[in-house]
């Protein structure tokens, strides 16, 4: 794969050498949301900030806040601090978050006018903030560790433009589906267009691995997963090409073949899905990452180092493993408990294969 980034400049470059199934001393880790609400540090600048959308458009808080799990825990990467959302809120539907609520969208997309009308964003200019942010975390690293950029998957973010919030059962968009699935096609075109324009904006500015998050594609039926959400992922995948790229459909344990053939360099696994599993049925042609319960992070210390061992066990000592959890922290995470699983993976991975660099 042709990077401009240089990778060797880094001091730290285990996850993208695994990203690379190349063989690591240890397994990288970094942890979905590692950088949110059970972390008091984070909870400060965000009330400095005076709300998450200020923190998220404050370029040198949203790097201030990456970095805080990186003081905390030997991580293996950063990521980006920012939001899935922040995407359709630059096509104009006005992402707001009720306090306690989550986030909602002040014009979801309901009519087939606004449909027509929705167009890419030109990321150098509505998400310049964004971009303005990788570039102070990128400098507030040195060179430590990567940095991950990422972006919500077409089908996710179509979610939440149609529902207008979260859901559990994403009955308007369920609706559109069968009703009119042209109109959702037609989003999703251009969701695919603006995600890969975000994306490759991100590597410019100095992202060094890219993640999709396709956290609702696992709501879709077998079908309807290949025509609304791999399809267009695979048409990302397809013009985002300088850095590493990590594709994680919770709830996608069915279809990881075909996940792994999408034209990614990595597959996130959800807590679902057993690892031995996975890596027969999808060979060593990508990396895997994940897969803890993110449940354990509320367990105690030494209970979650056991689960630690039992998933770097189930992975096996074999090149192209990134640790992970199956899903985001929540804001009931043990700091205690999550310094434990950092420590425990470096420590008992580093025991499986001594004979790695
Ligand atoms: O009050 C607060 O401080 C806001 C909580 C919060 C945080 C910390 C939200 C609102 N977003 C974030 C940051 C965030 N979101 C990151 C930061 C980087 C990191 O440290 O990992 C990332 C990668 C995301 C991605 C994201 N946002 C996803 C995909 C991943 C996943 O967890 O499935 C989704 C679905 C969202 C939407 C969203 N934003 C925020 C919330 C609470 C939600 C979920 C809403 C829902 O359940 O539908």
């Amino acid at each position: 794969m042709e990077t401009h980034l240089q990778s060797t400049d880094l001091k730290n470059d285990t996850l993208l050498r695994a990203l690379a199934r190349e063989p690591t001393a240890h397994t990288p880790v970094w942890l979905m949301r590692q950088a949110g609400r059970y972390l008091p540090e984070y909870n400060a600048t965000r009330a400095k900030a005076g709300s998450f959308l200020k923190l998220a458009k404050t370029p040198a808080l949203a790097a201030e806040v990456a970095l805080q799990p990186l003081a905390r825990f030997p991580l293996d990467a950063a990521i980006l601090f920012s939001d899935i959302l922040t995407v359709p809120d630059a096509m104009g539907l006005g992402l707001y978050f009720a306090e306690g609520e989550g986030p909602r969208f002040e014009r979801p997309l309901r009519d087939e006018a606004a449909i027509m009308r929705l167009a890419a964003p030109d990321p150098t200019a509505e998400l310049r903030y964004v971009l303005e942010a990788v570039r102070e975390t990128r400098n507030a690293l040195g060179n430590r560790v990567p940095l991950i950029g990422f972006s919500g998957s077409p089908y996710t973010l179509a979610c939440y433009m149609i529902e207008g919030s979260g859901s559990d059962d994403w009955r308007t968009v369920k609706e559109m589906l069968y009703a009119r699935p042209d109109l959702l096609h037609r989003i999703l075109d251009v969701n695919a267009r603006a995600v890969t324009d975000y994306l490759n904006a991100q590597i410019e500015a100095g992202a060094q691995a890219v993640m999709l998050f396709d956290t609702w594609g696992g709501s879709l039926t077998a079908a309807q997963y290949e025509e609304f959400s791999l399809s267009y992922m695979r048409r990302v995948l397809s013009q985002v090409r300088n850095a590493p790229r990590i594709v994680f459909t919770k709830g996608g344990g069915g279809w990881l073949e075909s996940i792994a053939a999408s034209g990614c360099e990595a597959v996130g696994l959800d807590w679902t899905v057993a690892p031995g599993d996975a890596r027969r049925r999808i060979g060593a042609s990508v990396a895997l990452q994940g897969n803890l319960d993110p449940a354990v992070l509320s367990a105690p210390p030494a209970r979650a180092r056991e689960e630690v061992r039992r998933v770097l066990d189930a992975f096996g000592a074999a090149p192209g493993h990134v640790f992970n959890l199956g899903h985001g922290i929540s804001p009931h995470a043990r700091v205690d408990t999550v310094e434990a699983i950092v420590d425990e993976v470096c420590a008992y991975s580093r025991q499986l294969r001594p004979q790695a660099r």
